[in-house]
């Protein structure tokens, strides 16, 4: 338990690399002064004009999956092959409302891609204590990929294991990073 008497503002970051050959970086810093979260985001190369489900993952082994995690074969770390790395969500970076995990997919809230592919995103919220203690352990996960380029998500890699309803190309992760 870390008292919050004085409240100290602790600074961390995350480099977030490509997943699935996405193309996408960025970086993202979180500041944590007691139980308030600011979180910005800036990443570029994400498919453009589409919205990216972005999540605090945690605790798996703590890592972002290598491409062996594609256990099923088909080219593609979907969301839950990623999970024994990353972990289940723990906080969705939406842009309104709930940032909990019951807002996993709510495609309606996340940023959407600007038309050269940049989400440049900022928030300050309320975290449970046990997000604060454990962030530095913890991953960033950007989601939405474009398998085959035509600019939309599109159900050509078959259907979100999450959702039947999303295409896959929707959920699957564009990038990940481990905040330290
Ligand atoms: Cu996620």
């Amino acid at each position: 338990m870390r008292a919050h008497l004085n409240i100290e503002q602790l600074v961390f970051r995350a480099a977030l690399s490509a997943l699935n050959n996405s193309a996408a970086r960025g970086r993202a810093e979180l500041v944590l002064e007691g139980d308030q979260l600011t979180v910005r985001i800036t990443t570029n190369g994400l498919v453009p004009g589409q919205p990216h489900a972005q999540h605090i993952h945690g605790i798996g082994r703590s890592e972002c999956p290598p491409p062996s995690a594609d256990t099923d074969g088909d080219g593609i770390v979907s969301t839950p092959e990623g999970q024994p790395f990353y972990g289940p969500i723990l906080v969705s970076l939406t842009t309104t409302g709930d940032t909990s995990p019951d807002s996993a997919l709510a495609i309606e809230r996340f940023p959407v891609a600007s038309e050269e592919g940049l989400v440049d995103y900022e928030r300050t919220f309320t975290v449970d204590e046990s997000v604060a203690d454990d962030l530095a352990r913890l991953q960033i996960v950007q989601h939405g990929i474009d398998v085959n380029g035509n600019g939309m998500y599109d159900f050509s890699a078959g259907p979100s294991p999450l959702d039947p309803d999303l295409p896959l190309e929707a959920t699957a992760p564009a990038t990940c990073g481990t905040i330290d």
